[in-house]
């Protein structure tokens, strides 16, 4: 079959069966076009998004303005690899470090990579600046955390399908329960080796958990303290996604490494990046860290033209704005509702609980009956269904989903 024939549904899953790894379990939709909060399958319909590609998306699907970027840039110059220098990295570097506040940024693809890449630099500092001795240095990371798929990352996931069976581990992690200051307290104070502490503003994957008001400024504070270097996964929860350009500035703080990825190319390209200030990225020297792709000029186009939608088009405020609405009109339905228990998040990225077991295939049936009635949605941890729609979305189309939500919520009342 040529792929430029056209597929239907049937094909394209049976496809993927035969011939793909078996290392995802997709709602069964097909989509095969999308623009700004809408998708559409390979017969045409049409469906609000509600994963954004897991926050990659917050511009919208085909932004104009990131896909003219991209296709610009892929018509002048795509790769040099970093052996020599482009026109564009520069710019972006620049660019991307005053948007932040940082003194510099290191460039990669992946939200795995970008972490791997804050892990190297907080361990190549605790040695070189903190004087800790070589290979003595630990990082603590909280329980229930995502940050990727490599070796290193799922060595201190406690993930078991995550983890299972890719052993042996990396040693140097702590690990201590999330959103628990006297834990990180105990943890700093447990040892002299502590390097850095790793954490997500919001957990996602564990089900878009919102620590506690304070836990975030307590934690920085105790960071630097102790001279412990306080990384901030934003990956998921960066790039105005839930209601301000970072996470973090909720607790108005700043990280001393700040790492990014999916939104940051509006889910064009894959770009990830890891910014931090001189003192700390300084410790990197030439042939001590890098990336065939990473910093290449389509990345740095497509990623300032994606920045500059998120500032231009006011997409933090927006979010903020519409996940309160959204909270709202789903707290008043779940008050009466005996299928969903709560509903929780930040700007837009929520999660509406479902009233049963993780084990139980309630919420993925939901999810199903979500997608018949035009909204695309996926659970998380068995009962739990993660809303994240992109911030481009208006009040009114807002409105449309949440009554699509409800009205399907309303077929599960037992
Ligand atoms: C998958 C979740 C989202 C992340 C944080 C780093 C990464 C991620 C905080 C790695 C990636 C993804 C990847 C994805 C599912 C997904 C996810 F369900 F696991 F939690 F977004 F909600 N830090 N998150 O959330 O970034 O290497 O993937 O670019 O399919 O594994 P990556």
């Amino acid at each position: 079959m040529s792929v430029l024939e056209k597929v239907t549904s049937a094909d394209a899953i049976a496809l993927e069966d035969k011939y793909g790894a078996h290392n995802y379990h997709p709602l069964p939709v097909v989509l095969s076009r999308g623009e700004g909060v809408y998708v559409w399958d390979v017969e045409g319909k049409k469906y609000y998004d509600f994963l954004s590609a897991y926050s990659a998306v917050n511009q919208g699907h085909c932004h104009p303005k990131i896909v003219g970027a991209m296709i610009e840039q892929a018509q002048t110059l795509t790769l040099t690899s970093r052996a020599f220098y482009n026109d564009k990295l520069g710019v972006y570097e620049e660019y991307v470090t005053k948007y932040f506040g940082f003194d510099k940024v290191l460039p990669m693809n992946t939200g795995a990579e970008a972490v791997e890449t804050a892990l190297k630099l907080c361990r190549k500092w605790a040695y070189e600046k903190k004087g800790i001795h070589e290979n003595e240095a630990q990082i603590i990371v909280c329980e229930g955390n995502f940050h990727g798929r490599t070796t290193t990352i799922i060595s201190f996931s406690n993930d078991e399908n995550a983890r299972k069976n890719f052993g042996p581990y990396t040693a140097g992690f702590i690990k201590i329960p999330y959103d628990d200051i006297d834990a990180l307290e105990r943890a700093i104070q447990s040892s002299k080796n502590i390097a850095g502490f790793l954490v997500e503003p919001i957990q996602g994957e564990a089900g878009v958990y919102v620590p506690s008001e304070g836990y975030l400024a307590k934690a920085k504070s105790l960071c630097k303290d102790n001279n412990v270097l306080f990384i901030a996964d934003e990956v998921q929860t960066g790039i105005a996604r839930t209601g301000k350009l970072l996470a973090v500035h909720h607790e108005n703080i700043q990280p001393d490494i700040l790492i990014l990825g999916k939104a940051i190319s509006g889910g064009a390209y894959p770009v990830s990046a890891v910014l931090a200030n001189d003192t700390v990225m300084n410790v990197i020297k030439p042939g001590q860290h890098g990336s065939t792709f990473g910093g290449n000029p389509v990345a740095a186009a497509v990623a300032i033209a994606a920045l500059e939608v998120v500032k231009d088009e006011n997409l933090a405020d927006n979010a903020e704005r519409l996940g309160k609405i959204f909270r709202a009109e789903l707290a008043k339905y779940i008050e009466t509702s005996n299928v969903a228990t709560l509903v929780r998040g930040k700007g837009l990225l929520n999660a509406v609980v479902i009233n049963d077991t993780e084990e139980s295939d309630t919420a993925w049936n939901i999810c199903m009956a979500l997608r018949d009635n035009g909204l695309l949605a996926k659970p998380t941890h068995g009962n739990i269904i993660r809303f994240a729609p992109p911030l481009v979305m208006n009040e009114e189309q807002l409105l449309d989903c949440v009554s699509i939500i409800i009205k399907t919520l309303k077929q599960f009342e037992k």
